[in-house]
């Protein structure tokens, strides 16, 4: 009967997956959700948007958020809990302004939060904080992390131990501004035949707290072989990295920003170079799109975001979660967020 059910879902695996959900908390707005399993309970690090009645510009200034507060909850679609402010921007020595797309990661007892944050002159730095408990609060080093740049900070743990920092994004990002390996105050983008501006990777020091190696660029190539171009909008990364892994594969996911998808490729070992597979998840209302995938209870999770809650203000987005199945072959089904 087991081999007649998997034939028959094989025969019936649906292109497009139903992924409607509901605000996982309303009484804030949420954003960019990196989800992890931390002491048998799903933590969320989302961004905490507020209204700061900054114009919107392609620089994302209107995203001018200042603490982060942590979620946690025993099943996705139960009731959710919120620890309060987890790390303020007033608490970092450092800080110009704006506290995006965080992250988190455990080791030995202890807890990271890992933050893009404008130094005062106003170029994205990654800080990084540390509490005993998952729910924070958290406390910053007091400078960022050496030789960081850019923003959306996710932290990979590999099977052997080691972790690996991706990040990047362009446009607001900076990303596009260390073409030369060193921060240039205008904006440079290869042509669009040219391989695109690369996400970044580091394998993080034994103490979490730094690089234990230069930035490397990761290559992502279409099915060809060849890199993908700054032309190619629908596949190019954007921002909004993410590493899983399943089935011994390395899944590189990310934002295709302006194209507003989450899409995915993979690889046979952390530093890529990984090939373009396809679509996570369709675009959602508001501009940006950010996700995290996590495995829970023998059933895989995405969380995203949208900005249904606000009635489609950009700046002020909704966590929320919802299923993310695989077909045999390891392709992941795309999911269209509202369908019911
Ligand atoms: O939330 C601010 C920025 O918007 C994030 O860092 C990006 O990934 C995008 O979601």
């Amino acid at each position: 009967q087991v081999a007649k059910d998997t034939a028959q879902r094989e025969q019936t695996a649906p292109e497009v997956r139903s992924g409607y959900a509901e605000p996982l908390v309303t009484h804030i707005f949420t954003a960019d959700p990196s989800a992890h399993v931390f002491e048998d309970k799903i933590y969320v690090y989302p961004s905490h948007d507020i209204e700061s009645g900054i114009a919107q510009n392609d620089n994302g200034d209107h995203f001018a958020m200042r603490d982060y507060h942590i979620l946690s909850m025993d099943e996705v679609g139960g009731k959710v809990t919120d620890h309060g402010v987890g790390m303020s921007v007033d608490d970092v020595q450092w800080a110009g302004r704006q506290l995006w797309a965080p992250d988190a990661a455990h080791k030995d007892g202890t807890y990271y939060l890992y933050f893009p944050l404008k130094d005062q002159d106003d170029i994205f730095r990654i800080g990084v904080a540390t509490s005993e408990s998952p729910a924070g609060p958290f406390e910053p080093q007091p400078t960022p992390m050496e030789n960081s740049f850019s923003i959306d900070p996710a932290v990979f743990e590999d099977d052997d131990g080691s972790y690996y920092m991706y990040f990047g994004g362009i446009w607001g990002g900076q990303l596009q501004r260390y073409q030369t390996g060193e921060y240039q105050t205008q904006d440079t983008y290869p042509a669009d035949n040219e391989p695109q501006v690369a996400p970044r990777i580091a394998k993080l020091s034994d103490d979490m707290l730094s690089f234990a190696e230069a930035p490397k660029e990761i290559i992502v190539n279409d099915k060809d072989g060849n890199p993908l171009t700054t032309g190619d909008t629908d596949r190019r990364f954007f921002e909004a990295a993410w590493v899983h892994k399943h089935q011994g594969k390395y899944y590189f996911s990310y934002s295709t920003g302006d194209t507003h998808k989450i899409v995915y490729a993979t690889g046979d070992n952390p530093y890529g170079p990984f090939t373009y597979q396809g679509v996570i998840l369709k675009p959602v209302e508001g501009w940006t799109n950010h996700h995290s995938i996590v495995e829970y209870k023998n059933k895989t999770y995405l969380f995203y975001h949208d900005s249904s809650l606000s009635g489609g203000q950009t700046h002020l987005r909704s966590v929320k979660a919802t299923e993310l199945t695989y077909n045999p072959d390891g392709s992941i089904i795309t999911i269209d967020p509202y369908l019911k």
